[in-house]
């Protein structure tokens, strides 16, 4: 196997200009991409800059290298992709384990686009690098990060365990974080287990995200991952949008959830432990993973999806819904019993009967938890008289 060489690529993009730099451009099928370092500054307006840390497209029994990519970015209108090894992976070919930084914090109106393996598809039996997304986003940014595809794996395609770290500096942002491909996952396709964090810096008047465990869509026989999923606000912004799903937004087919942790922050989120929406090929026929929530401070909405799942909340949680508590397999079309629990410790309750006698239906029949004066949780679709000591973990 030809192993190219190390390379060190240093680049100023200026005003307007549209710049791409290949790691190891040439890269023969079957080759090992070297270690490269490529470091960039984006200091015009208007500009382009991609790199790519190997070659275009990765193909045969490839690998990629273990690169590291930075880019600082202080213009305005800037558009900045950084792919960790491809544009597009095919055959066998595997990703290097690489690092890939923006520091975008003081940009404007910057569009991102950084992802760990491909820029596009991951295809046949391709595997994505163990790699690591680091990203500060300026005013007015908008950024899409994924730890493999920033499109789709199909196939037999296999994700990384990819570490992606987000957060918003400048005043105003919206960014899209997915484990695995950002668009879709099909066929056998299996997402690996990664960590996903977003942050509303201290400084920031507003952030949205979508975090996505695994990818958009996941059809046919894929697999999610087991994910971490943190979303944190630092500061006190007028606004946040933080929706935190485990797997993906919809799964359909045969889709199989991951096990995954979800940690909200303190203002008001969705979590969601598998997806969001649903399309069962058969009754049953997707399953969810035993997933973890806890969704923070602020008033927020949880579903835990198909399968057994825990919610946890802590003292201070606020006003919060679990819309599916027991009744997440419903959503795939199973009549399967479904065992989830609400973990109360935090509260410290000397035993079941001190927690249930704070517990009662609302105008609309919904059980309701009052833990505090300023802490409840409601069961959407759950009456009071359906809990029992095995719900809660006190
Ligand atoms: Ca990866
Ligand atoms: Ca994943
Ligand atoms: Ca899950
Ligand atoms: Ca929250």
């Amino acid at each position: 196997m030809r192993r190219m060489p190390n390379d060190t690529i240093i680049v100023s993009v200026g005003n307007q200009q549209f710049v791409t730099e290949f790691g190891d451009p040439g890269l023969p099928n079957g080759g090992r991409g070297g270690s490269d370092r490529m470091i960039a500054t984006v200091d015009g307006g208007n500009a382009v800059l991609i790199f790519v840390g190997d070659d275009q497209t990765l193909q045969g029994h490839s690998h990629g290298g273990g690169d590291h990519l930075a880019a600082t970015v202080t213009g305005f209108g800037d558009y900045v992709f950084l792919d960790g090894d491809a544009q597009a992976m095919s055959g066998d070919a595997h990703g290097g384990n690489d690092v890939l930084h923006v520091d975008a914090s003081t940009s404007i109106y910057a569009s991102l686009g950084i992802f760990g393996d491909a820029e596009s598809a991951m295809s046949a039996d391709t595997s994505g690098g163990i790699d690591v997304v680091i990203a500060s986003m300026g005013n007015r940014s908008s950024g899409t990060f994924s730890g493999d595809s920033g499109s789709s794996m199909s196939d037999h395609a296999r994700g990384g365990n990819d570490i992606l770290s987000v957060t918003q500096v400048g005043s105003y942002g919206g960014a899209s974080i997915s484990g695995d491909a950002l668009v879709s996952m099909s066929g056998d396709a299996h997402g690996g287990n990664d960590i996903l964090s977003y942050t509303v810096g201290a400084g920031a008047q507003s952030g949205a995200a979508s975090l996505v465990g695994d990818a958009g869509y996941m059809s046919d026989d894929t697999h999610g991952g087991n994910d971490i999923l943190i979303a944190a606000v630092d500061g006190n912004p007028d606004s946040t949008s933080i929706v935190l799903v485990g797997d993906a937004s919809n799964m359909s087919g045969n889709a199989h959830g991951g096990d995954d942790i979800l940690l909200g922050s303190s203002r008001d989120d969705l979590l969601y432990g598998d997806a969001q929406t649903y399309a069962p090929f058969t009754a049953g026929s997707i399953t969810g993973g035993k997933d973890m929530l806890n969704s923070g401070r602020g008033n927020d909405q949880l579903w835990g999806g198909p399968s057994d799942d825990r919610f946890v909340f802590d003292k201070g949680s606020g006003l919060d819904v679990i819309n599916d508590f027991d009744q997440g397999n419903k959503a795939v079309g199973s009549t399967a019993r479904e065992h989830d629990l609400i973990n109360l410790r935090d509260y410290g309750f000397a035993d079941w009967t001190a927690l249930k006698s704070l517990i009662s239906d609302d105008s609309t029949g919904n059980a309701v938890i009052h833990l505090t004066a300023t802490d409840t949780i409601t069961l959407a679709g759950v009456h009071t008289a359906d809990l029992h000591a095995k719900d809660f973990i006190v």
